[in-house]
């Protein structure tokens, strides 16, 4: 066989364009799920944690565990994509849906724009648009598992259309707020929106992606 021969012959990974298609540019497909966040992971006595949902609404509202437990639940499977380069897909998350928890708090916001808080004093912002989404949810429990502490049980936010950090471990409230107020990566660079089918990593000159975070590579 001669080598053009070879090379026509030669076998490729098959890429299952229905896979390449969901993921976004300058993303690598992992099947382990890294552990990332700032600071220390929280301790809780959930007899005295609480969600609040405040700010810009016509009604704040305060809830204990109990009662958010006793939300309508769902489980949403979704791919998701971080800004330090990994993906990973068919995550089951499970828990209380943005819009059903709305819908059951009987919360109306006036305003557009949220602040997500988060232990310990972690913050990020979003559109009210990009959480009114069905795929949306406040989640306990992934692939049928409580969530790990590491992974933010409690509760913790899954966005799957932006970057995981807008996915808020430790979630504690919603601050709606009249404008769109920079949390803590994007008061440090990241993007305002962060949809990573647009690339949409840094604000501004692109920065190095913090590799060092990814380096650390803490798995469970
Ligand atoms: N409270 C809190 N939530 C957070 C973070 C954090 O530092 N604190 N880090 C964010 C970032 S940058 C990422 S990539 C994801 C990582 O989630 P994982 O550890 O479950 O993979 O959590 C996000 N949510
Ligand atoms: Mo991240």
């Amino acid at each position: 066989m001669d080598k053009a021969e070879r090379i026509k012959r030669m076998k490729v990974p098959a890429v299952d364009p229905a896979l390449a298609k969901r993921l976004p540019p300058g993303q690598v497909l992992t099947e382990r799920f890294p552990i990332l966040h700032e600071g220390e992971v929280p301790v809780y006595d959930m007899n005295e944690w609480t969600f609040r949902v405040f700010g810009q609404v016509d009604r704040e509202v305060t809830l204990t565990y109990e009662q958010f437990m006793a939300l309508p639940q769902s489980t949403v499977t979704c791919d998701i994509h971080c800004v330090t380069r990994w993906s990973r897909f068919d995550n089951a998350f499970t828990g209380v849906r943005f819009r059903d928890f709305m819908k059951a708090i009987g919360v109306t916001p006036q305003s557009s724009y949220v602040m997500l808080h988060g232990d310990h004093d972690y913050t990020s912002n979003i559109a009210l648009s990009d959480l009114d989404r069905d795929d949306v949810i406040l989640a306990h429990t992934f692939d049928g598992e409580k969530l790990t502490d590491k992974h933010g049980w409690p509760l913790r936010l899954v966005v799957p259309h932006l970057y995981f950090w807008k996915s808020v471990k430790w979630l504690r409230g919603f601050e709606f707020m009249d404008e769109n107020k920079p949390g803590f990566w994007e008061q440090n660079g990241f993007h305002l929106d962060g949809d990573p089918f647009r690339e949409e990593r840094f604000s501004g000159e692109a920065l190095p992606i913090p590799e060092d975070e990814w380096e650390k590579k803490e798995f469970d």
